[in-house]
C-alpha cells in the first residue's frame, strides 16, 4: 500500500456541557483529524491531543508540529505492507504518543478497508457489543451531580464514573452511593492527590467502588504501589501507563489491579494490544478509557474495546452524550441494555460526514508524496 497523501484538520466541536476534571475545564473537542490516502482507500484517525498540556504533555500544536515535520515525512510515498512497517518508519520519533496513535489509527482503517473487514476484526476483537459507561465531570453542586447520574442511568448506561478532587471526593461518592445503592460506580482523580492524602482517600473504601482511577502523580507508579497497600478499593492506572513496559512495572509492583487503556496515551492500537495481552497473561482486567472523541476516534475505541480482556465497561458513550451533531453517520447510539454495537462494515464502519467535518475544521493541511505541502 503506497501512502499517497496525508491530510491534517484541526477541528473544534463544542461539547453540550463543559467537562471539568481536577486538572481543568474542557469546552470543546479540539483534536486533529488525520486522513491518509492510499491506493484506492482513505483511512481516518483522530489525534486526541487537546489545547492544553494538562492531561498529557502533548497539545494539538505539538502534535501538528511533530506530524508535519517528522512523522508525515517519514511515511509519504512509502510502500508498506502492514501497520508494523509504518511503525518502524516512525520509530525514531520518541514520545508523542497521541500524534503517532492518530496516524496508526488511520492506517489500520485503510488496511481494514482494503481487506474489506471491520476494524474490530483486523484488531482481533471478539465481541459484537461492548458494555459502556459514562464519565461525569465535576458539577457545580452535589445535587447537580446526583441529577446527572440519574439522567444517564435512565438512558441505560451500565456504569457511572465521577470525577473527584481534594475537597470534592468523599461527599460526592457518598451522595451518589446513597441515592443509587446498587450501581457500578467508580471515581477518577486525574492525579490530584499525593501519598500524604491517604487519610482523605481511605473513607472511599466504604462505598463499594469498582475502582479508584489515577489518584496519584501521572508519572508515579511507585507511590501507587504504596497506596495500594493502604486501600481496599482497587487502584486503576490511567495517566501512569504510557506503554507495555509501564504496565508490566505497575503490575509487578502491585501498583494497580486494573488498567485503563487509551490508544492515544499509549501510542496506538498496537501498543494497546500489547498492554491488553500483558494484562490478560496476569489475569488483570483492562477497560477502555475515553478522550471525549469525535465519532472517528470513537469508532476506533469501540473496535479495540471488542477485544476479550476489556472486561469492565468503557468510557465510550453515545455521540449525543457529547455533541449536538457528530462528524460521522450513523452516529454512535447506545442500546437500551447499556451496550454499543460494534460496527461490522469495513474499517471504522461509519461514514465521515464531509459537510459537517468542513464546518468544524479550523485549519487544514495536505501533504502529498513528492510534493511540497500546502497549508
Ligand atoms: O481521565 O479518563 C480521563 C477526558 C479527558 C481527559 C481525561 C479523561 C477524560 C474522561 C472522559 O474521563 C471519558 C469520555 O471520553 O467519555
Ligand atoms: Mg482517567
Amino acid at each position: 500500500m503506497r501512502i499517497e497523501s496525508i491530510e491534517l484538520r484541526h477541528i473544534k466541536i463544542p461539547y453540550l456541557t463543559p467537562f471539568q476534571t481536577s486538572f481543568g475545564v474542557g469546552v470543546e473537542n479540539d483534536h486533529t483529524i488525520i486522513a491518509i490516502k492510499t491506493d484506492g482507500v482513505i483511512g481516518w484517525g483522530e489525534c486526541v491531543a487537546s489545547a492544553e498540556p494538562y492531561y498529557s504533555a502533548e497539545t494539538a500544536q505539538t502534535a501538528w508540529h511533530v506530524l508535519r515535520d517528522f512523522i508525515i515525512p517519514s511515511l509519504l510515498g512509502k510502500n508498506i505492507s502492514s501497520v508494523d512497517d509504518a511503525l518502524a518508519l516512525m520509530a525514531r520519533v520518541r514520545g508523542h504518543n497521541m500524534a503517532k496513535a492518530g496516524v496508526e489509527a488511520a492506517l489500520w482503517d485503510a488496511f481494514a478497508k482494503q481487506k474489506e473487514i471491520s476494524l474490530a476484526k483486523i484488531l482481533g476483537g471478539t465481541r459484537d457489543e461492548i458494555v459502556v459507561g459514562v464519565s461525569i465531570g465535576l458539577q457545580p453542586s452535589v445535587a447537580d451531580l446526583v441529577k446527572r447520574v440519574a439522567g444517564y442511568l435512565s438512558e441505560g448506561y451500565a456504569r457511572i464514573k465521577i470525577k473527584i478532587e481534594p475537597g470534592r471526593d468523599v461527599e460526592l461518592a457518598a451522595a451518589v452511593r446513597k441515592e443509587f445503592p446498587n450501581i457500578l460506580l467508580q471515581v477518577d482523580a486525574n492525579s490530584a492527590y499525593s501519598l500524604r492524602d491517604i487519610a482523605r482517600l481511605r473513607p472511599l473504601d466504604q462505598f463499594n467502588l469498582l475502582l479508584i482511577e489515577q489518584p496519584l502523580g501521572y508519572d508515579d507508579i511507585y507511590d501507587h504501589s504504596k497506596l495500594a497497600r493502604e486501600l481496599t478499593t482497587p487502584i486503576c492506572l490511567d495517566e501512569s501507563i504510557d506503554n507495555v513496559s509501564d504496565a508490566n512495572v505497575a503490575m509487578e509492583l502491585g501498583a494497580c489491579k486494573i488498567i485503563n487503556i487509551k490508544p492515544g496515551r499509549v501510542g496506538g492500537f498496537s501498543e494497546s494490544k500489547k498492554i491488553h495481552d500483558a494484562c490478560a497473561a496476569r489475569n488483570v482486567p483492562v477497560w477502555h478509557g475515553g478522550m471525549l472523541e469525535s465519532g472517528i476516534g470513537r469508532a476506533g475505541n469501540i473496535a479495540l474495546a471488542s477485544l476479550e480482556n476489556f472486561r469492565l465497561p468503557g468510557d465510550i458513550s453515545a455521540s449525543k452524550r457529547y455533541f449536538s451533531e457528530d462528524i460521522v453517520e450513523p452516529e454512535f447510539e447506545m442500546n437500551r441494555d447499556g451496550t454499543i454495537t460494534v460496527p461490522t462494515q469495513p474499517g471504522i464502519g461509519v461514514e465521515v460526514k464531509m459537510n459537517r467535518l468542513e464546518r468544524v475544521t479550523q485549519s487544514r493541511a495536505e501533504f502529498k508524496a513528492n510534493r511540497l505541502y500546502s497549508e
